[in-house]
C-alpha cells in the first residue's frame, strides 16, 4: 500500500524537477549566444575594404569601387571594464559605406535564424537581439550621420540605401545618440531621440531589440556597466513600436564631413555577450 502510494505522490514530483530542468537546458542552450564581433584587429592604416577578422561574419567588409573615409588605428577605444581587442575604425565623413554580411549558416545561431525577403535572417518572432559598440563623434561640434545600420541585403550601387533597415548610433538631424527605423520617408520610417549628446565622450551604446509578429520593440542605453544586464527602466530610450523587419548584415560609415571612432561592435543574444567584462575571458 506504501508502495503504490509513493509511486502515485512522487512520480509526478519527478516529472516537474525534470520538466524544470528541461525547460532551463533549452533556456540555457538559447541564451549568451554571440552573433558576431569585430574588435578591428588590423594594421595600422588599412582599410577597412577587405578586412575580415573577427567572429561571426561571412565574407569580408566590401563595398562599391573607390570606396574612402574607412580605415583602421591601431589604438582601439576602451570604456571602464567591457573587453576589448585590437585598434578601432575611423568613420572620415565621405559619405561612403562598407558593408558586411552575417554568418546565418552557423549551428550555434540557428534557433534565431528564420528565412525572410533576402534568405536567411536574424529578426525571428520571439526572439531578442542585443547590439552594442563604442562610438565617438571626434569631429563634435561638426555633426552629421555616423555609425551603422542593419541591413535586410545588401545591393551595391545607387539603391543600397533601399535595404538599410535601422540606423544606430547618430543621423544627420539632432544632437544625440539615438535609433532610427529607416525607410527612404516610407511609412515604416520612424526616429528616437536619445538623451545624451553625440560629442567627443566615447560611449558605450547598447541597443535590444525583441522581435515580435508584426512591431517589434527595442530600447538603447548609454554606458551601461558591462557584465550587469541593465533595466528597461534605465535605458535611455524606448522604441515601442518599430515597423517590422529582419537583418543579415550590417554598414558603417559617416557623412558631411564628420568624423567618428568606431569599436567593439558586437551583436548577440544576451546583454552579457554583448557587454563583456575584461575578465570574462571573452
Ligand atoms: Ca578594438
Amino acid at each position: 500500500m506504501k508502495r503504490h502510494l509513493d509511486s502515485r505522490s512522487i512520480a509526478p514530483g519527478w516529472i516537474n524537477l525534470l520538466a524544470l530542468a528541461a525547460i532551463s537546458l533549452s533556456r540555457f542552450a538559447v541564451a549568451d549566444q554571440l552573433i558576431a564581433y569585430e574588435g578591428f584587429a588590423y594594421d595600422k592604416g588599412q582599410s577597412l575594404e577587405g578586412a575580415k577578422g573577427g567572429i561571426g561574419w561571412k565574407g569580408e567588409w566590401f563595398g562599391p569601387k573607390g570606396v574612402t573615409g574607412l580605415t583602421i588605428t591601431e589604438t582601439g577605444m576602451s570604456f571602464a571594464n567591457l573587453s576589448v581587442t585590437g585598434g578601432k575604425s575611423l568613420q572620415a565623413g565621405t559619405d561612403a559605406r562598407l558593408f558586411r554580411y552575417l554568418d546565418v549558416d552557423r549551428p550555434e545561431v540557428a534557433q534565431l535564424v528564420e528565412n525572410g525577403a533576402s534568405g536567411k535572417t536574424f529578426g525571428k518572432d520571439g526572439t531578442t537581439i542585443w547590439i552594442s559598440f563604442l562610438i565617438s563623434c571626434t569631429s563634435y561640434p561638426k555633426l552629421a550621420y555616423g555609425g551603422m545600420h542593419l541591413m535586410d541585403g545588401v545591393h551595391l550601387g545607387p539603391d543600397y540605401k533601399k535595404t538599410q533597415r535601422i540606423q544606430l548610433g547618430r543621423q544627420n538631424m539632432g544632437t544625440h545618440w539615438l535609433l532610427c527605423r529607416t525607410d527612404q520617408g516610407g511609412p515604416a520610417a520612424g526616429k528616437w531621440d536619445g538623451t545624451v549628446t553625440s560629442d567627443q565622450t566615447v560611449r558605450l551604446l547598447v541597443y535590444r531589440f525583441d522581435f515580435k509578429p508584426g512591431a517589434e520593440e527595442g530600447w538603447m542605453w548609454v554606458d551601461p556597466q558591462p557584465g550587469q544586464a541593465p533595466d528597461t527602466s534605465k535605458a535611455d530610450l524606448h522604441a515601442p513600436s518599430i515597423a517590422d523587419f529582419r537583418f543579415n548584415a550590417v554598414n558603417v560609415g559617416s557623412g558631411g564631413g564628420a568624423t567618428f571612432d568606431f569599436d567593439e561592435l558586437r551583436i548577440g543574444d544576451s546583454f552579457m555577450v554583448v557587454a563583456p567584462t575584461r575578465d570574462s575571458g571573452k
